[in-house]
C-alpha cells in the first residue's frame, strides 16, 4: 500500500491553467505502477515519503485515495521502544522520521494512537546542554533538528518538556550577518536551514530575533530569471525552494517582494505533462519530494483548487486548526 501512496502522489497532474483556473476542473490524480526505481532506492526514507505523498494528496483533496487503516498500522509498526520512529519497519529511530510519523497521524486525525509522553520524552532527550538538538543517539547536531523538535512537541502540546529559551538561543547563535541561518554556528546561510530556524522561531513566538528586512532581501534575491528560486547565491533554481524560501518569506511577512506569477509558471513548467508529478527543474525526472514541495509551493501561492498549507507546521491549515482549536 505504501508503494501505491508513493506513486499515487508522484503521478498526478495539476493540469489546469492558472489564468483560467476558475473555469476548469481540479487537479487529476493518476494511479501508476509499483516497484519503480524511486520506491526501491528510497526504502529507508519511507516515513518521509509517506508524509510528502500523503500531504500532497490531502492538499489536492484526495487523501481518501489511500487506505487509512493500512497506513496507520504501518506507521505504528515503525515506532521503536525508545519512543522515536524509524524510516521503515525494523530500522533505527531518528527525529527526522518521528516528525513525519506525527504529521501523518495528524493528517488522519489519529494523534490519539500515540503514547504522547513516550514520543515527547524521546524528543526532549535529544536536547543538548547548549539548547541544540541531536538527530538521534549518534549525536549529529543541526538546526533542522531544532525545528523538528519544536514543531513536533508543539503538535503534541508538550513544548514544556524542553528548555525553549535555550533552544531559541541556539538558533539565534546560528544567525549570520546576511540575516540568514546555517546548520550550526558559523554555517553558511541556506534556504533550507532558514526555513527551519524561522519556522522554529515562529512556533515559539520568537520571530523578533529575525531582521525581517535583511533576511527578506536575501530571500527575495533567490528568484532567478526563469521565475524559480534557488537555495543560495549562484545556485540553480529548484522547485523545492518554492517551499523553503516562500514559507520563510510568508512567516516574516515579505512575500510581496517576489513575483508570485513567475514562480507559479516555473513550478508548472516542472510538471511531467504525460505521466504526472513535478521535478526539481524543467525536463528533469519527477519524484515525490519535488511533487510535494511544488504542490505545497502552489498552495502557499494561493493556487486555485488546493487546500491552504501552514508555512510553519507544513501541514494543511485545517489540520493545524484541528490540533490547536479542535475544529
Ligand atoms: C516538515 C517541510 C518539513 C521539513 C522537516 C528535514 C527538514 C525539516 C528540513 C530540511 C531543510 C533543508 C536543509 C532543506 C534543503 C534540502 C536541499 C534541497 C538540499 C540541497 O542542498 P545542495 O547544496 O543544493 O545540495 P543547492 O540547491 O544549494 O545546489
Ligand atoms: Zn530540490
Amino acid at each position: 500500500v505504501l508503494d501505491q501512496i508513493w506513486l499515487d502522489a508522484g503521478n498526478f497532474l495539476v493540469d489546469f491553467n492558472y489564468a483560467n483556473a476558475s473555469s476548469v476542473s481540479p487537479p487529476v490524480l493518476r494511479l501508476a505502477k509499483k516497484d519503480s526505481f524511486e520506491s526501491v532506492v528510497m526504502d529507508h526514507l519511507r516515513m518521509n515519503g509517506a508524509y510528502w505523498g500523503l500531504t500532497t494528496l490531502d492538499l489536492l483533496g484526495k487523501l481518501d485515495a489511500v487506505d487509512k487503516e493500512d497506513v496507520i498500522s504501518w506507521v505504528m509498526q515503525c515506532q521503536h521502544e525508545s519512543g522515536g520512529f524509524a524510516g521503515n519497519i525494523g530500522h533505527d529511530p531518528h527525529i527526522l522520521y518521528t516528525l513525519s510519523a506525527v504529521q501523518v497521524l495528524a493528517l488522519f486525525e489519529k494523534l490519539d494512537m500515540l503514547d504522547i509522553d513516550k514520543v515527547s520524552n524521546y524528543i526532549s532527550g535529544l536536547q543538548n546542554e547548549d539548547g541544540s538538538f541531536s538527530g538521534d543517539v549518534w549525536g549529529e547536531v543541526d538546526t533542522r533538528f531544532s525545528y523538528i523538535a519544536v514543531c513536533c512537541l508543539s503538535i503534541l502540546h508538550r513544548l514544556d518538556k524542553i528548555d525553549v529559551d535555550k533552544a531559541v538561543n541556539y538558533i539565534v547563535s546560528c544567525k549570520n550577518l546576511d540575516g540568514g541561518f546555517g546548520c550550526t554556528p558559523g554555517g553558511e546561510s541556506h534556504a533550507g536551514q532558514i526555513f527551519c530556524c524561522v519556522g522554529a522561531l515562529a512556533i515559539t513566538g520568537a520571530l523578533h530575533h529575525v531582521d525581517k528586512d535583511l533576511l527578506g532581501w536575501w530571500l527575495c534575491e533567490r528568484q532567478v530569471k526563469s521565475g524559480g528560486l534557488n537555495g543560495r547565491p549562484e545556485k540553480l533554481p529548484d522547485v523545492c525552494y518554492s517551499w523553503w524560501v516562500l514559507s520563510s518569506l510568508i512567516m516574516i511577512d515579505r512575500v510581496h517582494w517576489i513575483s508570485k506569477e513567475k514562480l507559479v509558471k516555473f513550478i508548472l513548467d516542472c510538471q511531467d505533462l504525460e505521466n504526472g508529478g513535478i521535478s526539481d527543474r524543467p525536463d528533469d525526472a519527477v519524484d515525490v519530494f519535488h511533487t510535494y514541495f511544488g504542490v505545497a509551493g502552489l498552495s502557499l501561492l494561493e493556487y486555485p483548487g488546493l487546500k491552504a498549507i501552514d508555512p510553519a507546521y507544513a501541514l494543511p491549515i485545517d489540520v493545524v486548526n484541528r490540533i490547536f482549536f479542535g475544529k
